[in-house]
């Protein structure tokens, strides 16, 4: 059995990821709609040897597709969501518009495939930070429970899109010429750079990407008070994301025990050579589907302390990746129609 298979948000870094990994990935596809702004009408991208035209948006785009797998933004994603489930499809959405509903499942398939299962048309695929640091971080809990997490991110400019990515490239380019580097995308220069995560703060001074990796784990893990705190930076990196990850457990877990684990663990590589002091790196997870984890060690001011680092693509699994991988699953257990339809 194959499907139709719409990408809203064709145009941009996840969608021209997601097109790569329908293919790579053998998803069988029966028919591809390519969904973007007005801007890129008339635009042509080949899959699988045929070329598409990419069309605007519309309500009627979504009329006998099966899975819509979006990444156009929040309010694109509020705007169409209902539209496409009303019309029959199951909508994998990449933005943060429905994460934190009740009726909305919120999976990372190597940690909670189960949820998918209750879907109500909509199911949501978390932040690229969160998905990275829950693919390494949930196997170590199932066996040794995770008490506290802190986080630093050092995110790449593909986490703010296809535009931010050449933004920092002119950036870098400018500033060598002796230029002043343009900021659009961006509020300061990246290039040569870096700065806190520049979404909207709370009144207790975490920004919104914070927020999601506390709120989205405490989701996916369904661990409402588990004790979680981040700080998430932009580095002048083009596509994988970086994440040093701070676990405090319950009962003792060896350093040893977790290697071990996350040697096993699904979606994990563990990358440490010690003699030549090469650990995860941005480049070397680039273009990869496994998260990167290295650097594994105890934490010398806390005997239940665990340090790891982790770099993982923001692109593939941070979003594309992970979106197909929930698509293979609702084919698999043959999951693509709902019991009823969300209230969102
Ligand atoms: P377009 O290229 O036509 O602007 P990125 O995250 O890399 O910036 O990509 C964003 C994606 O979302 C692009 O494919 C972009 O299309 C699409 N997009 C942005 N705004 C809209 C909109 N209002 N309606 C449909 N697609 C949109
Ligand atoms: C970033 N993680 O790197 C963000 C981008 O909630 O999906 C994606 C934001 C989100 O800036």
């Amino acid at each position: 059995k194959s499907y139709s298979v719409a990408i809203l948000g064709a145009t941009g870094a996840v969608g021209t990821e997601l097109l790569s990994l329908l293919e790579e990935r053998h998803f069988p596809v029966a028919q591809l709609r390519l969904l973007a702004s007005p801007r890129s009408a008339g635009t042509i991208v080949t899959f699988a040897g045929e070329n598409i035209p990419v069309e605007p948006v519309s309500d009627r785009s979504f009329d006998d597709i099966d899975i819509v797998l979006a990444s156009a933004g929040g309010s694109t994603s509020k705007a169409y969501a209902t539209k496409a489930v009303a019309a029959g499809a199951v909508f994998i959405d990449n933005s943060s518009a429905f994460r934190m509903h009740p009726d909305v499942p919120l999976v990372v398939p190597e940690v909670n495939p189960q949820v998918a299962a209750t879907h109500k048309g909509i199911i949501a695929n978390p932040n690229c930070t969160t998905i990275l640091m829950n693919v390494a971080v949930y196997p170590l809990h199932q066996v040794s429970p995770v008490k506290r997490i802190v986080a630093a991110t050092y995110q790449s400019a593909s986490g703010a899109g296809a535009r931010a990515m050449e933004e920092v490239k002119a950036q870098a380019q400018a500033i060598l010429a002796g230029n002043t580097p343009i900021t659009e995308i961006f509020p300061y220069p990246l290039a040569f750079n870096l700065f806190p995560h520049n979404t909207p703060l709370n009144d207790q001074g975490y920004c919104e990407e914070e927020m999601k990796m506390v709120n989205e784990t405490r989701k996916i893990f369904a661990e409402p008070q588990l004790q979680i705190t981040a700080t998430c930076v932009r580095v002048p990196v083009l596509r994988a994301h970086s994440e040093a990850i701070n676990l405090e457990f319950e009962q003792c877990l060896s350093v040893a025990e977790a290697k071990e684990i996350l040697s096993q663990a699904p979606g994990v590589r563990v990358v440490e050579d010690f003699a030549a002091n090469y650990f995860p790196m941005p480049i070397d997870a680039s273009g990869r589907d496994e998260v990167l984890v290295g650097r594994i060690r105890q934490d010398i001011s806390h005997p239940r302390g665990l340090e790891l680092w982790l770099c993982g693509d923001q692109i593939r699994k941070g979003a594309a990746l992970n979106a197909v991988q929930i698509a293979e699953l609702l084919v698999a257990k043959n999951l693509l129609q709902p019991s009823e339809v969300a209230a969102v």
